[in-house]
């Protein structure tokens, strides 16, 4: 019998050897801790993000862009789906984990807290926020336990289209009427700072970050990801002609990064806190969804437990 330590080391020996985690090895009752935090957290992200694009299904410009949009929406809700799966698989029900959300217990991306109030927002939530998104969820595809990396390989395929559909609109506003192009500055003007708030915390006043890295929860802290989506996004601004709201922004060449201004971490606790622009309207919308959604997971469960009870004369009458 292996005591606790012993235990703990061969487990730090797998990490540390790049063995990915499997639901039945033995893990520290803190990484399954710090795993369900995270990862339901992540499901809770994509289920609350498809409401400000929601907002905008019934008033897209054209058919394709109301199509597209349409799709965008339905992959947020497939990675909400394959993320509460990978959750699951550490011991815990998804009930409890929704109810958590509802209570306000659980957090989800303080980004979702932010209104969306223009078509323009279409493409700077594609671009901006998907963009942040990604450049966090390729290094969680190298996470150490399995099932979220697993799930995070297809979450990022899709995130790149979605990417990509957002600096499409941007880009084609950008090149229309005046009017337009304000529209596309005004909308990166309002989702430049809370998508750089996406990275979390900065490395000094992150609490997981160390345990997490250690554990390659996390393979890089929350201000080198964000350092990296600057620098990715300051030469696509400038190339459709807009500008990054942010006077100290300066390329510094013996860093070999882009400089910016300093984020207003007051904003971003507020908004964590539950005190942002849209987290009680968010919250009200997804447990009135849950609720209407009742007699549907009655159904789907009605319908499971006649097929499991099913006999073969029972088969002939149906
Ligand atoms: N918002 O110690 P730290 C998408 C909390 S959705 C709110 O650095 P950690 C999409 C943090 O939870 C994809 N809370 O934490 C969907 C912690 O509080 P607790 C969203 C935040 O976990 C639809 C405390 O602050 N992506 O792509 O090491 C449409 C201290 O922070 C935030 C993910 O969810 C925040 N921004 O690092 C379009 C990625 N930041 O839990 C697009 C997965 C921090 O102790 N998550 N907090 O009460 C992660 O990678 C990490 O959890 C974070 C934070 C980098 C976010």
């Amino acid at each position: 019998m292996q005591n606790q330590e012993q235990l703990e080391a061969q487990f730090q020996a797998k990490i540390d050897a790049g063995i990915k985690i499997e639901p039945k090895d033995w893990m520290p009752k803190e990484y399954r801790k710090t795993l369900i935090r995270q990862i339901s957290q992540h499901a809770h992200s994509e289920i609350v993000g498809m409401l400000p694009e929601g907002n905008w299904v019934t008033r897209a410009p054209s058919l394709r862009r109301k199509a597209v949009l349409m799709a965008k929406i339905q992959d947020e809700g497939g990675h909400g789906l394959y993320l509460y799966s990978a959750a699951e698989t550490l011991d815990i029900d998804r009930d409890s984990l929704i109810q958590d959300l509802h209570s306000g217990k659980a957090k989800y991306s303080s980004i979702f807290n932010y209104p969306s109030i223009t078509w323009a927002d279409m493409g700077a939530i594609g671009w901006l926020v998907d963009g942040a998104a990604i450049m966090n969820q390729v290094m969680l595809c190298q996470t150490s336990y399995g099932p979220y990396a697993r799930a995070m390989v297809r979450i990022c395929k899709e995130e790149s289209f979605h990417q990509r559909q957002g600096y499409e609109i941007m880009l084609t506003l950008a090149k229309g009427s005046p009017a337009q192009k304000r529209m596309a500055q005004d909308a990166l003007n309002r989702w430049w700072w809370p998508s750089l708030m996406m990275f979390g915390p900065k490395d000094t006043d992150s609490t997981h970050s160390e345990t997490s890295i250690k554990w390659k929860i996390k393979r890089m802290s929350n201000d080198e990801l964000r350092q990296r989506f600057v620098d990715a996004t300051v030469p696509q601004a400038t190339l459709i002609g807009l500008k990054i709201p942010d006077d100290k922004l300066n390329w510094n060449p013996e860093r070999g990064h882009y400089d910016y201004g300093e984020i207003n971490w007051t904003e971003f606790w507020e908004v964590v806190k539950g005190n942002g622009p849209c987290n009680k309207e968010r919250l009200a919308q997804r447990v009135k969804a849950y609720e209407e959604g009742v007699w549907v997971r009655e159904a789907a469960l009605a319908y499971a437990e006649k097929k499991r009870t099913k006999s073969p004369i029972s088969e002939v009458l149906v």
